[in-house]
C-alpha cells in the first residue's frame, strides 16, 4: 500500500510497514521524555537498533514535548534516528500546537544536518492516545508546509502500521491537499 504526492520538487508518500526496516536516510521515534526504549514504536526502533541506541540517548538527558533529539541509527538501515516527544492527548487546544512542533522540530533537526529523506510514525495515536483522524491532518498539514519552503528535503514517509492507519492517512492527504487549491 503506497500513495505518493509530489510537493513542489520534494515527494510526500504514505505507505503501510514497519519503520524499522526504512530505508531512508532517518526514521523519526515516538519517543518519552527520558529517551528510554518504552513500548510501542520505540520499543521496536531500540530492539532493532541495539543496546548502544539507549547509550546514546541516555546523553542527550532526555527530550521536551514538542522537540526533537538526533542519534545515530546502530543496527537499522537508517543512518541517523530523530527521537521527538509527542503529547499525550488531553483534549485541550494545546495538544494540536504541540503535536505540530513534534514534525515541524523533526524536519528542521533533519535539515540542519543535512539529511534528504525521513520516514514518520504517526506520532502520539497509540500509547498516548491522540485520535488519528485528527494527528493525520496536523501531521500532512505540517510536513506539506515544510516541504513547500525548505527543498534540502527529498523525501518524506508516513510509514502507518495498520490497514486503518494507512486509509485515515490517505483521505487526510486528499482533504489536506484540497483546502490548498
Ligand atoms: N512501525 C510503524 N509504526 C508503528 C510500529 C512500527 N514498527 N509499532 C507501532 N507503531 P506509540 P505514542 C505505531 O504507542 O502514542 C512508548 O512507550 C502504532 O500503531 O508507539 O507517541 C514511548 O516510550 C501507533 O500508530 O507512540 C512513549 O512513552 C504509532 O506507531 C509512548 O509510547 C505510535 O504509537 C509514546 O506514545
Amino acid at each position: 500500500m503506497l500513495t505518493r504526492q509530489e510537493i513542489g520538487d520534494s515527494m510526500l508518500e504514505i505507505v503501510k510497514g514497519d519503520i524499522t526496516v526504512e530505508e531512508t536516510e532517518s526514521i523519526v521515534n515516538a519517543a518519552n521524555d527520558r529517551l528510554s526504549p518504552g513500548g510501542g514504536v520505540s520499543g521496536a526502533i531500540h530492539r532493532a537498533a541495539g543496546p548502544m541506541l539507549w547509550q546514546e540517548c541516555k546523553k542527550h538527558n532526555g527530550c521536551a514535548t514538542g522537540e526533537a533529539k538526533l542519534t545515530g541509527g546502530y543496527n537499522l538501515k537508517a543512518d541517523y534516528v530523530i527521537h521527538t516527544v509527542g503529547p499525550v492527548y488531553s483534549g485541550s487546544r494545546d495538544d494540536a500546537g504541540k503535536l505540530k512542533s513534534c514534525y515541524y522540530s523533526s524536519l528542521c533537526l533533519a535539515s540542519d544536518n543535512g539529511i534528504k529523506s525521513i520516514s514518520f510514525p504517526s506520532i502520539s495515536t497509540g500509547i498516548f492516545g491522540y485520535p488519528v483522524r485528527e494527528a493525520s491532518q496536523i501531521a500532512l498539514g505540517t510536513i506539506i508546509d515544510y516541504l513547500k519552503t525548505h527543498k534540502e528535503i527529498k523525501l518524506v514517509r508516513m510509514v502507518l502500521f495498520s490497514t486503518g492507519d494507512y486509509e485515515t492517512y490517505r483521505t487526510s492527504l486528499e482533504e489536506v491537499l484540497g483546502e490548498d487549491l
